[in-house]
C-alpha cells in the first residue's frame, strides 16, 4: 500500500461524515444554492463534526457559495485546501488560483537546529528519526540529541535509531539535565559542521509547568552554544487526540514559539479536519505527517494533495 492510500484510510471516517450528507457532492454549486440550500447547512454540520471548526467552516461555506460554476465537491476540495495553509500563504493561493508554484516544495529547515516538542507518545522520537532518514537522503549530514532524559527508555529508544540509520546521537546521562544534553550537541554540531541536528525532548504533562519551563531553557542553551538557533522549534501532534492536542499545542506555542508542526498517526484516525483549526490558531504551517511507524513513513505536507486523499480523488495505485 502507497503511504497515500495509507492515508486515504486513515482518513476515512472523516472523508465518510462528510460524505454521508452526500450524493450532492457531484452537483453545480449553483444548482444547490437555487434548489438545495439545505446541503449547505448539512455540509456545516459535517464540516464542524469532523473537526474542522466554526471558523474555518464559515470561510469555507462563503468561499463554496462564491464558486457558481464549479461542482460542490470540487469547490469544497479548493476551499478546504486553503484552510490547511497559513494565513499568507492562503493570500498567495488566492491570488494564483492554485497554481502548481503555488506549492511547497522545499521543507529544508532555515537553519541547523531543530527542537522537536510535545507530549508524551505522540511520536517525537520516531519522528526524529524519520526526519534524520529524509533529510540523508537528501544529501545532508545528521546528528540528533537524545533530551528526553526524564524517561529512561527514551535515550536508548533515540540511541538505537541512530544506529540503525548511522546517525550520531549525543546522549546525557538518564535523570540528567536536557539542557546539558542539547548544550554539547549544539556545540558538536558546530564544530563537527553537521547539517542538521535534531533535539529530542521530554513530553511530560503540559499541565505541568516545569515542562515548559525546561524547554525554554533547553531553547536557551542552544542559543548560548549556536547564536541564532535553535531555528526551528517543531511541534509534534498525534492527529488521532483531536481538538485535546489543539489545546496542547497552543500551550506549547505560548512557552516556546513554533516555527512548524508535524502531525503523526494519521494512517489511523478519524479526526483528520483537525488539520484545519492547527493550522489556522496556531498560524504556523504543517511540515510533515506522519503516516506510519516506519523511518520511511513520513512525507512533506501538502495540502492539495492532502485534500485529494481526503476526498480519494486521484489517488496512484501503488
Ligand atoms: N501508526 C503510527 N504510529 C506512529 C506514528 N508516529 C509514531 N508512531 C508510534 O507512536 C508511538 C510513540 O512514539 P514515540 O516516538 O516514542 O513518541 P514520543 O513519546 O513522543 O517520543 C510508537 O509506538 C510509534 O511507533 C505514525 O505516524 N503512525
Ligand atoms: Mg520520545
Amino acid at each position: 500500500m502507497s503511504w497515500l492510500e495509507r492515508l486515504r484510510d486513515g482518513l476515512s471516517k472523516t472523508r465518510k461524515q462528510i460524505n454521508d450528507t452526500a450524493g450532492f457532492l457531484g452537483s453545480d454549486v449553483r444548482d444547490v444554492l437555487t434548489n438545495r440550500l439545505d446541503t449547505i447547512e448539512d455540509l456545516e454540520y459535517a464540516l464542524i463534526a469532523a473537526d474542522v471548526g466554526r471558523a474555518a467552516t464559515e470561510e469555507i461555506l462563503a468561499d463554496v457559495r462564491r464558486a457558481e460554476g464549479k461542482n460542490l465537491q470540487d469547490a469544497l476540495m479548493d476551499a478546504l485546501t486553503l484552510q490547511l495553509e497559513p494565513d499568507a500563504r492562503r493570500a498567495e493561493f488566492r491570488k494564483l488560483g492554485f497554481a502548481p508554484d503555488a506549492r511547497r516544495k522545499t521543507v529544508d529547515p532555515q537553519g541547523h537546529v531543530v527542537m522537536v516538542i510535545g507530549v508524551n507518545g505522540v511520536g517525537k522520537t520516531t519522528t526524529i528519526a524519520k526526519l534524520g532518514q529524509y533529510y540523508m537522503t537528501r544529501g545532508k549530514s545528521v546528528m540528533f540529541a537524545a533530551g528526553d532524559t526524564f524517561r529512561a527508555a527514551a535515550g536508548a529508544q533515540l540511541g538505537e535509531w541512530g544506529e540503525r540509520l548511522g546517525v550520531p546521537v549525543i546522549q546525557g546521562l538518564e535523570g540528567g539535565d536536557p539542557a546539558a544534553v542539547a548544550f554539547d550537541a549544539a556545540s558538536a554540531r558546530t564544530s563537527r559542521g553537521t547539517d542538521l541536528l535534531f533535539v529530542d525532548t521530554a513530553g511530560r504533562l503540559h499541565t505541568k509547568h516545569n515542562l515548559m519551563e525546561e524547554l525554554k531553557k533547553v531553547r536557551r542553551v542552544i542559543e548560548k552554544a549556536d547564536p541564532g538557533e535553535p531555528a526551528e522549534v517543531w511541534l509534534v501532534l498525534d492527529a488521532v487526540t483531536g481538538q485535546n492536542g489543539l489545546q496542547q499545542a497552543k500551550k506549547f506555542h505560548e512557552s516556546t514559539p513554533l516555527t512548524g508542526v508535524v502531525v503523526t498517526k494519521l494512517d489511523g484516525t478519524s479526526k483528520g479536519g483537525i488539520l484545519v483549526p492547527i493550522v489556522r490558531e496556531l498560524g504556523v504551517p504543517i511540515k510533515f505527517i506522519g503516516v506510519g511507524e516506519q523511518p520511511g513513513d513520513l512525507q512533506p505536507f501538502d495540502s492539495q494533495e492532502f485534500v485529494r486523499a481526503l476526498f480519494d480523488v486521484n489517488i496512484p495505485k501503488s
